[in-house]
C-alpha cells in the first residue's frame, strides 16, 4: 500500500522552515522514525513518520517552508498502521484499576440512606453498653476475619456516615500511642545483649571522639547529643536491615542525619574501616586523612555519599532519589531489585520547607521504596520543636494527610503493661494532652517528677504506678530507644508497599548524657564533657574502661576475637558489606562523534535563531547518538514551551510511572503532551527544588546505580543558583556531573518580565562553586564546542565537575566559527574579530552573551566614525579566566626567582594595545574577576541595578550597555588614557543623547 506522509498539527505555526532532511529515497523506515525537522522562530522539532515503509518520492528540501497538511514525502509498502492509534493502544494495556475501585463504591453509595442533620459529635458517652457491643463486635472481626476485613467494615461504616451527613472527628492523627500494637510486633532475630554492647560502646567512642577534639581546640566543635538520641535507630538498621552494595546488589541508600555523622565514625571503627588516629582526626582536615564534621563525599569520597547537613536538603534530595530510582527501573536501565531509600533526619529539621515540601510528590508517585526515620527527640538547637503542641502528632497529620504509611514508634516496651493495665483509658488520654514541653522537663528532672507531674494528675494513674520505685518510673523508655520497637516499625517499613513509609521515632536528647546534657535545652551544643560526666556516661552504658582510662579518655574496642565484633562483622557481612561506602562501577559514555555538532559550527546565514534554540537541537541531534541518547534526561520545571522544547513530549515521552490514563486534549498534534512510563523527560511541574534533587539525583547515578546519566536541567535562570544555591553548593559536594543550563539569561535579554525575571549576577553566584565549570556563549558554535567539551569531560573522562551555561531567548544570526577558536572558547576567551590600520588608537573590547553583539556593532561605529581599531573579544568565560588568572598568579608568587609564568588572559592581550573596554548582559564584577590579570587600563559595564519591564534596547540603554553608550564611554576612556582628547566623548554624549544627569542604575 501507498501512503502520504504529510505535516500533521503543528499547533499555532504555519509556514515553518525544513532545516534538516532526515531521509532520501530509498530508505527503509520504521513508523516513528523522524523524516524532516522543523524550526519556527522559536523552536525546532522533528515530525515522525506515521507508517512504515520505504521512500518512494521527496517532495521537500532544506529551506522549504511548509505548513499542517503539506505533502513531505511518499512510502511504498507501507503497513497501514497509523500514529494516532498508538495512544488508544496504550491506553488499553495501561488500565486504571484505581478508577474501577472509585466507580464500584460510586454505584453503591447511591443506595437511598435517610438522611439527618448533621451533628457535632457528643462528648460524652450516652449508651455505654451500646459502645462496648460496637467494641465487641469490631474486635471479633478483627479476630475472625483478619485486620484487613475490618478496615473494610469500617470504611464503608464511615462513608456510609458522611453520606448521611455526620461530621466525624478529625482522622488525620491517631492516639499518641505506638502505631503497631504490641501482639503484632515481629520480634528481632538479633542477640540484644551483644547488640545493646554493641551500641555502647558506639555511643562512648563517638562522644569521646567529640571531647577530645575540643580538647586540642574548643574550635573544632562537634556534636553528642544528635547521635546520642538516634543511636538504636541507626543501630538496628545497620544490624538488620541496609544492605550494601556489593556485585550482586546495588545497595539501600542511606541519607544519615549530619549532626549524627560521630555515631557513624565510631561504627567504622568498631567495624576496622577506620583506625583510631583518625577518629583523633575529627574535623582536622586540612592535611590529609582527618574526619569530616558532617557527611561531605567531596572531602571522604570514599565513605560519604550524601551531603545532608544542610537541613531539609536530604529530605528531598532522598524523595526525588527514590523517584530516579523508580525512573531508571521503568524505562529498563536498571533492575528492580527492591532497593530502599532511607532518610534520617531530625524533628527541628522538618520545620524546613523542603523537608515537608515534597511528600505529597512521594506519595503521588507510590514510593513505596522510600522511609523516612524522624528522629523526635523534642529538641532543636535553642529548646523544645513544639513546646506547646507534640510534634509527633503534627507530623503524623502531615504525613498521613499526603497518603504516606506513618508508623510512631513512640513508647518502649516498659510502658506497654501499664497501657495493658489502663482499662479506664486515662493514660491514653494523658498521653494525648501532655505537650512536648513537658516530656522534655520529665526527661531532664527524673521519675519523682514524673510521677507527679504525668501520672499524679489522675488518681487511677498514680494508683497505677503505686508499686513503682522512682527509678522505674524513669526507666519508662521511649520507642526510639528500645530495639524491639524500632525493630518492629523497621520491619512493617520493609514490608509496607504502594506509598512511602516514614517512621516517627520519639526519643530524648542527650540520651544517657545525665546532667550534662540529657534532654535539657543547651543538650545540642554540648561538646565537652567533663571527668564526672564521662564516668557517669561510661557506667550509663557499662562499657568496660577503668577509671583511668576515662580521664584518659580513651576509645573502647574489644579484641577482633571478641563476641561482638565478631558480630557485628557478620551481621554486615550477611547484609552484603559496610555502609557508608561511596563507590563507582559506571563506565564512560563514549564521547557522541563531531558531526553530531558540525552543522553548528557553519554560520546560520540570515537565519536567527536564539542561543536556546541552538541548544535543544543539539539535544535533539544527541538524540540520534545511541551512546548518548537513553543516558540523556532533561528535565524542566513547567518551562518546556518557553524554551520550546515541547517536540521532546511526543518525540521521547514524559516520565509517568502510571502511564497516561487521559487522552491528552492535544492528541492530535505533533508535540502532544505524552505521558508514559518508559517516558525520558521529567517534567517536574513548578519546583525548582524538585527539579534540582532530580537533577542532583541523575547527576551522582554514576556512585548511586553504577550508571552514567547525562542529565541536563533547563530552568529560568533567575531562578537558578539564587533559588536553589544550597543544592547547588551540595551538588558540588556530592561530585554531581551534568548539565544545568540558565535559559532566558541576562538582565536587559529577557526584555518584558522584568524585575524578578532578569538575571544579570547567575554567573558569580555559579563562579563561588568551585567545582562548576560556567560559560555564557553568543553564538551558536561557541554553545557547541562547550557542551561537546562537557559531554567529554564529564562523562567520557569522569571529571567530577559540572557545567552551568547560559542560554538566551534573543535572535540573531549566528557567524562561521573562527578558524583554530575552539582552544580559546572553552578557557574563557578567543579573538573574535580585528579592527586594523584604520587608527593609530586601538581598545581590547571584550563581550559575552548577547551583549558581544552591542559590543561587536560599537567596534564597528568606533572604527568608522572616529578612527578607533580594536580586537574584538569574545569572552565565554569570565570565571574560568578568573580560575586561571588565580593560579597562575599564586604560581608566581610562591616563585619569586623563577621565570614569571603568564595566565591566559596575559598571554591573549601581551602583543595588544589600548585599555580593556569590558561589557556584558551580568554585573559589573562578573568582568571585574579579571581585573587584577591584566596591568591593562580596565573599564568594565554590566547591568548593576534591578532589572525590569522594557524592550531589549530601552533596556540596554538604561543600563547602559548598548552600542551607542559603548562607544561613548570607550571614548571617554580614551580621553582619559591621555590616548585622545575629550571632544570626541562629548561629540558622542550628545549625537546619543546620553543623559548625564541620570542617576546611576543602582539608585533607580
Ligand atoms: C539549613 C540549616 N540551618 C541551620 C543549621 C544549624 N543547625 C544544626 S543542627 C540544628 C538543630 C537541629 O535540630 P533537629 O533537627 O531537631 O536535630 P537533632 O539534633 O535534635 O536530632 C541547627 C539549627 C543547619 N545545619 N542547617
Ligand atoms: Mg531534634
Amino acid at each position: 500500500m501507498n501512503q502520504n506522509i504529510i505535516v500533521p498539527d503543528i499547533g499555532d505555526f504555519d509556514s515553518v522552515e525544513i532545516i534538516e532532511v532526515l531521509v532520501k529515497v530509498g530508505d527503509q523506515i520504521n513508523k516513528d522514525d523522524p523524516i524532516v525537522t522543523l524550526e519556527s522562530d522559536k523552536s525546532s522539532v522533528e515530525v515522525p513518520s506515521p507508517f512504515s515503509g520505504k521512500i518512494s518520492e521527496l517532495r521537500i528540501k532544506i529551506g522549504d517552508k511548509v505548513s499542517k497538511g503539506s505533502l513531505l514525502a511518499k512510502l511504498e509498502n507501507s503497513s497501514s498502521e497509523i500514529r494516532d492509534r498508538s495512544f488508544q493502544k496504550n491506553q488499553t494495556k495501561e488500565k486504571n484499576p484505581q478508577t474501577e475501585v472509585n466507580l464500584t463504591i460510586a454505584t453503591e453509595t447511591k443506595k437511598s440512606v435517610k438522611k439527618i442533620f448533621a451533628q457535632p459529635t457528643s462528648k460524652d458517652d450516652i449508651d455505654p453498653l451500646e459502645t462496648k457491643e460496637w467494641i465487641e463486635s469490631l474486635n471479633a472481626v478483627i479476630e475472625n476475619d483478619g485486620p484487613s476485613r475490618a478496615s473494610y467494615l469500617l470504611n464503608k461504616v464511615v462513608s456510609e456516615a458522611y453520606t448521611a451527613g455526620l461530621v466525624l472527628p478529625d482522622t488525620r492523627t491517631t492516639p499518641y500511642i505506638n502505631t503497631i500494637p504490641t501482639e503484632l510486633e515481629v520480634k528481632s532475630p538479633g542477640d540484644q545483649n551483644i547488640e545493646k554492647k554493641i551500641r555502647a560502646y558506639i555511643r562512648w567512642n563517638a562522644a569521646a571522639m567529640v571531647v577530645r577534639a575540643n580538647k586540642i581546640s574548643s574550635e573544632l566543635g562537634g556534636h553528642i547529643g544528635t547521635f546520642a538520641s538516634a543511636a538504636t535507630l541507626y543501630d538496628v538498621g545497620m544490624n538488620h536491615f541496609w544492605r550494601a552494595k556489593n556485585k550482586d546488589f546495588g545497595g539501600d541508600l542511606i541519607y544519615f542525619q549530619g549532626h549524627s555523622a560521630p555515631g557513624m565514625y565510631a561504627r567504622a571503627f568498631l567495624e576496622g574501616r577506620l583506625s583510631e588516629k583518625q577518629l583523633n582526626r575529627f574535623r582536622q582536615e586540612v592535611d590529609l586523612g582527618g574526619l569530616s564534621s558532617y557527611p561531605h563525599p567531596w572531602l571522604m569520597p570514599k565513605f560519604w555519599q550524601f551531603p545532608t547537613v544542610s537541613m531539609g536538603l536530604g529530605p528531598i534530595m532522598a524523595i526525588y532519589q527514590a523517584r530516579f530510582l523508580k525512573y531508571l527501573i521503568n524505562r529498563g536501565l536498571l533492575k528492580d531489585e527492591g532497593r530502599k531509600i532511607w532518610v534520617f533526619l531530625g524533628d527541628g529539621e522538618t520545620d524546613e520547607p523542603e523537608s515537608l515540601g515534597a511528600i505529597s510528590l512521594a506519595a503521588r508517585e507510590k514510593l513505596d521504596n522510600l522511609i523516612f526515620v524522624v528522629n523526635c527527640n523534642l529538641q532543636r538547637l535553642d529548646g523544645p520543636v513544639r513546646g506547646n503542641g507534640k510534634i509527633i502528632q503534627e507530623l503524623e497529620g502531615s504525613f498521613r494527610g499526603a497518603g504516606w504509611n506513618v508508623l510512631k514508634v513512640i513508647w518502649g516496651s516498659y510502658w506497654d503493661p501499664l497501657l495493658k493495665a489502663d482499662k479506664t483509658g486515662l493514660l491514653m488520654k494523658r498521653m494525648n494532652e501532655v505537650v512536648d514541653g513537658e516530656y522534655q522537663a520529665m526527661k531532664a528532672k527524673g521519675g519523682a517528677y514524673v510521677r507527679e507531674k504525668f501520672f499524679g494528675k489522675h488518681p487511677e494513674l498514680k494508683e497505677l504506678v503505686s508499686s513503682m520505685t522512682d527509678n522505674d518510673i524513669w526507666k519508662l523508655n521511649r520507642g526510639g530507644h528500645d530495639p524491639h520497637k524500632v525493630y518492629a516499625a523497621y520491619h512493617a517499613a520493609m514490608q509496607h508497599q504502594g506509598s512511602p513509609t516514614v517512621v516517627i521515632a520519639k526519643t530524648v536528647k542527650g540520651y544517657g548524657m545525665g546532667k550534662s546534657g540529657e534532654s535539657i535545652n543547651t543538650t545540642h551544643q554540648q561538646k565537652k564533657l567533663d571527668e564526672q560526666d564521662l564516668l557517669y556516661y561510661r557506667d550509663r552504658f557499662n562499657v568496660p574502661l577503668t577509671d583511668e582510662q576515662v580521664k584518659n579518655i580513651e576509645y573502647y574496642k574489644p579484641a577482633e576475637d571478641s563476641e561482638e565484633i565478631k558480630y557485628l562483622k557478620e551481621r554486615r557481612k550477611q547484609l552484603g558489606g559496610f555502609i557508608p561506602e561511596r563507590s563507582s562501577l559506571a563506565t564512560p559514555i563514549k564521547a557522541p562523534p563531531k558531526d553530531i555538532f558540525e552543522s553548528f559550527m557553519k554560520s546560520t546565514g540570515d537565519k536567527e535563531m536564539s542561543t536556546t534554540m541552538a541548544l535543544v537541537r543539539m539535544l535533539t541531534n544527541l538524540l540520534r547518538d545511541k551512546n548518548v541518547a537513553p543516558r540523556l534526561v532533561p528535565i524542566i520545571p513547567d518551562e518546556a514551551r518557553t524554551f520550546g522544547m515541547e517536540g521532546f513530549f511526543r518525540k521521547i515521552g514524559i516520565y509517568a510511572h502510571e502511564g497516561q490514563k487521559y487522552e491528552p486534549e492535544d492528541s492530535e498534534q505533533l508535540s502532544s503532551y505524552k505521558e508514559t512510563k518508559s517516558g525520558q523527560v521529567l517534567e517536574e511541574g513548578i519546583t525548582e527544588a524538585g527539579a534540582m534533587s532530580s537533577w542532583i539525583a541523575a547527576a551522582t547515578a554514576y556512585t548511586n546505580h553504577d550508571i552514567e546519566m547525562i542529565p541536563v536541567y533547563i530552568f529560568y535562570s533567575m531562578f537558578g543558583f539564587q533559588r536553589v544555591g544550597d543544592f547547588a553548593w551540595a551538588a558540588g559536594d556530592a561530585q554531581a556531573r551534568g548539565f544545568l543550563i540558565g535559559a532566558t539569561a541576562g538582565r536587559t535579554t529577557l526584555a518584558g518580565e522584568g524585575l524578578q525575571h532578569q538575571d544579570g549576577h547567575s554567573h558569580i553566584l555559579a563562579s563561588m562553586i568551585p567545582n562548576c565549570v560556567s560559560y555564557d556563549p553568543t553564538f551558536s558554535y561557541e554553545m557547541a564546542v562547550i557542551f561537546r567539551e562537557g559531554l567529554r569531560r564529564m562523562h567520557e573522562k569522569n571529571e567530577n565537575i559540572f557545567y552551568y551555561i547560559t542560554a538566551m531567548n534573543e535572535n540573531y544570526s549566528h557567524p562561521e566559527k573562527p578558524e583554530g577558536a575552539d582552544e580559546g572558547i572553552l578557557k574563557g576567551m578567543y579573538l573574535f574579530k580585528e579592527y586594523k590600520n584604520k587608527g593609530k588608537i586601538k581598545i581590547q573590547l571584550m563581550g559575552s552573551g548577547t551583549i558581544l553583539r552591542e559590543a561587536i556593532a560599537a567596534a564597528k561605529i568606533l572604527s568608522e566614525e572616529y578612527g578607533v581599531d580594536s580586537d574584538i573579544w569574545s569572552v565565554t568565560s569570565f570565571n574560568e579566566l578568573r580560575k586561571d588568572g588565580m593560579e597562575v598568579e599564586r604560581k608566581n608568587l610562591l616563585n619569586p626567582n623563577e621565570k614569571k609564568e603568564k595566565s591566559y588572559i596575559e598571554k591573549c592581550l601581551e602583543k595588544r594595545d589600548g585599555p580593556v573596554i569590558a561589557v556584558t548582559d551580568y554585573v559589573r564584577s562578573f568582568s571585574d574577576q579579571i581585573r587584577p590579570y591584566t596591568d591593562k587600563p580596565f573599564y568594565s559595564f554590566g547591568t548593576d541595578g534591578f532589572g525590569r519591564s522594557d524592550t531589549r534596547k530601552n533596556l540596554r540603554k538604561f543600563f547602559e550597555v548598548d552600542k551607542e553608550h559603548i562607544v561613548a564611554y570607550t571614548l571617554s576612556a580614551l580621553a582619559k588614557e591621555q590616548l585622545l582628547g575629550s571632544e570626541s566623548a562629548q561629540k558622542a554624549f550628545k549625537k546619543y543623547n546620553i543623559d548625564k544627569e541620570k542617576p546611576f542604575p543602582t539608585k533607580l
